[in-house]
């Protein structure tokens, strides 16, 4: 039994030790490694000796050979045989390997040494051609390129964006990069290329933690790059950390506001997981003798699965071959708590849009919101008999979306909030009343008339606030004081076509002609109910302002027509008694740990 990849590489010893089933361990990249060890085992040649990188068992001995040296020229290496994968065609697109090596040491990074931290590149040539051959072959058009940083070297990538442009080839690509290895200029090339998602590690929000873990970004440049790219159409994952050893409470609030910060831009999605000490990195080699093995674990290596039983115990025999589902103690921080904060993060973003963002800015703290939060539930759970969730964490369920809402209107309103108006209008824009489950007949007719009865479609749903959401979610977007967001009657309406929700703000004069389409009243009545004076609108007389209008609510989509008044089987049900989450954001997925794919 051979082994490789990353994580064998640098626990060869202790892995031949530990498991008898294996034989061999081949370390660090294995492209002319593996094919010439299966040559000696071929050639039932014995000489492993004279193989550079292999750890092997020899009788009871182990053997290190010397490490092998790295592949300099990528372009010699053969394409994956992709044709092997039966769901090529079905999977949207493919990873695409385009160079190895990061030169910078990120404390809790393992890729850097794996790949020697020799940045390589294959050519723009070569990666061109492998991606017209693969779209040729398998249909496919999206390319998540692989490298952990694509963008060291600023001339290549110009390079590679001008070869793009000039093949006139058509597809769309994704990448890895660093925030201050990327500019404006560079991401607007990129964008033009056809870059539709970078993966950009921010890793901590906190300014002190940047340089404790090596990362050394510039917090202030990283959002505007973040900013530049979303303006370009480009969507970001926005990866942070929490739960590193020296973190406090300050850096833990700073990582939390960033993460926040990121839903400002339509365009990135953040995500935070907790520390996993990767073997042979910096940050593991320095806390290795006072691992943790409990229930509070890294989803990075978990992938938010179930732990089975047997492969827990096996964990807990080996802590040094299997440390990433280990944690480092955080000294200044319980690390329930870190947990804690982070997935009521994660799920604030999942369930509601605006509002997580709104807290931040009324309250400038979100720390002090989740503690006020946890008490607030803790002083009710007492009542509660459905505590119980399984094993996913509490804030992925729906429940909480519905409890949050309401320590929301009967906690954070009365008691902390600043912008009470703001937040409030938020809060109710993010509750979106149940529909009516009762399935009406309708006599559909497709042309307006006097005698035909209007509706309000059940893909649409209105709801009215007190504040001008425009205005409100441009102050939200631009950190604007919520006190001074313009305060009116509006309505706004979430309208879903396929899998999308798409909002409007309806002018005054559309969402008192949409209360009216209730699939009762006719034009005829409609038109008399809107204006009953039958005066004049703007110098336009009313009923003509009211046809207009409804002509318009059709064309946009928001209302039905029938031919006479709906007819509903059943009795009205408890309205407006329950809620359902509009479902703005998949929860974190796997493949969020790369760029974002396309959906
Ligand atoms: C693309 C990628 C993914 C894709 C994979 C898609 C795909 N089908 O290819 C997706 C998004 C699915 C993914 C998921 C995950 N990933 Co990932 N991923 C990568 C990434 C960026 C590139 C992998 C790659 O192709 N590298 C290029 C090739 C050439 O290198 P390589 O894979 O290491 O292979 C070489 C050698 O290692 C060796 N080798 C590899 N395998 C074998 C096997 C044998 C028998 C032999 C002899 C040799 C050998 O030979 C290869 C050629 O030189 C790496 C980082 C990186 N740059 O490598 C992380 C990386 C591998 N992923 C990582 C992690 C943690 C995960 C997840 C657990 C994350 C999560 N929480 O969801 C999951 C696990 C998925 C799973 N089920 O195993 C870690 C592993 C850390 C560790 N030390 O173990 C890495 C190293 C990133 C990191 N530093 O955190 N990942
Ligand atoms: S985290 Fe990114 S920048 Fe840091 S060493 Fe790893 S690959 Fe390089």
């Amino acid at each position: 039994m051979i082994i490789g990849g990353p994580q064998a590489s640098v626990v060869d010893v202790a892995t031949l030790r530990a498991f008898p089933c294996v034989d061999v361990v081949v370390r660090g990249e294995a492209d002319d490694t593996f094919p010439r060890l299966l040559q000696l085992v071929e050639n039932r040649d014995a000489r492993w000796e004279s193989l550079p990188g292999i750890t092997f068992r020899r009788g009871d001995r182990l053997i290190r050979n010397p490490s092998g040296s790295v592949v300099e020229d990528l372009d010699r290496l053969p394409l994956p045989a992709f044709d092997l994968d039966a769901r090529i065609r079905s999977r949207g697109g493919i990873h695409l390997e385009i160079g190895r090596g990061c030169p910078f040491a990120c404390s809790f990074c393992s890729t850097n040494d794996f790949f020697r931290r020799n940045f390589r590149l294959k050519s723009p040539l070569r990666m061109i051609a492998d991606i017209s051959a693969i779209k040729r072959e398998f249909g496919v058009s999206y390319f998540s390129l692989v490298h952990d940083m694509y963008t060291i070297d600023r001339k290549k990538v110009v390079e590679f964006c001008e070869a793009i442009l000039a093949s006139g080839e058509q597809f769309t690509w994704g990448c890895s990069a660093r925030t201050d290895c990327v500019d404006d200029d560079l991401l607007a090339l990129m964008a033009k290329a056809g870059c539709t998602g970078i993966f950009f590690g921010i890793e901590t929000g906190s300014k002190r933690l940047q340089q404790v873990i090596n990362k050394k970004l510039d917090l202030v440049e990283a959002l505007k790059r973040i900013e530049c790219t979303d303006r370009l159409g480009i969507h970001t994952t926005v990866a942070l950390i929490v739960g590193f050893p020296e973190e406090t409470r300050d850096d833990l609030r700073d990582t939390i506001h960033f993460f926040i910060d990121a839903l400002r831009f339509d365009r990135a999605e953040p995500q935070c997981s907790l520390l996993a000490p990767l073997a042979a990195t910096p940050v593991y080699e320095q806390h290795k003798h006072h691992l943790i093995f409990d229930d509070i674990f890294s989803d990075m290596s978990h992938q938010s699965w179930q732990q089975d039983p047997v492969e827990a115990e096996m964990i807990k025999a080996y802590p040094a071959i299997f440390p990433n589902f280990y944690a480092i103690p955080t000294v200044d921080l319980d690390r329930q708590y870190v947990k804690d904060v982070m997935d009521f993060a994660t799920y604030l973003a999942t369930w509601f849009r605006w509002l997580p963002v709104a807290l931040l800015q009324d309250s400038g703290d979100l720390l002090i919101i989740f503690e006020r939060w946890q008490q607030w539930r803790l002083e009710r759970r007492p009542s509660e008999t459905d505590e119980d969730t399984g094993w996913t964490p509490y804030y992925s369920h729906r429940r909480f979306h519905r409890e949050f809402l309401e320590f929301v209107r009967t906690c954070y309103l009365t008691e902390m909030a600043t912008a009470r108006a703001a937040v409030s209008a938020v809060a109710s824009a993010e509750c979106v009343p149940v529909r009516d489950t009762r399935t009406p007949i309708v006599n559909h007719v497709e042309d307006l008339s006097e005698t035909t009865v209007p509706y309000l479609l059940d893909t649409s749903v209105v709801i009215d606030l007190e504040v001008d959401y425009k205005d409100l979610i441009d102050s939200l977007k631009s950190k604007r004081d919520l006190n001074m967001v313009a305060v009116r009657d509006t309505a706004i309406v979430y309208g879903t076509t396929g899998d999308r929700l798409d909002t409007w703000q309806l002018p005054p004069l559309s969402a008192a002609l949409l209360r009216l389409c209730d699939g009762g009243h006719t034009v005829a009545e409609i038109v008399r109910l809107f204006h009953p004076g039958g005066s004049e609108l703007d110098g336009i007389p009313a009923d003509k302002v009211c046809l207009f209008g409804l002509m318009q609510l059709k064309e946009d989509g928001l209302i039905g027509l029938s031919a006479s008044p709906l007819i509903w089987d059943e009795p009205v049900a408890h309205e407006a008694a329950l809620t359902v989450a509009p479902h703005y954001s998949l929860p974190p997925q796997a493949t969020h740990t790369q760029q974002p794919w396309p959906r």
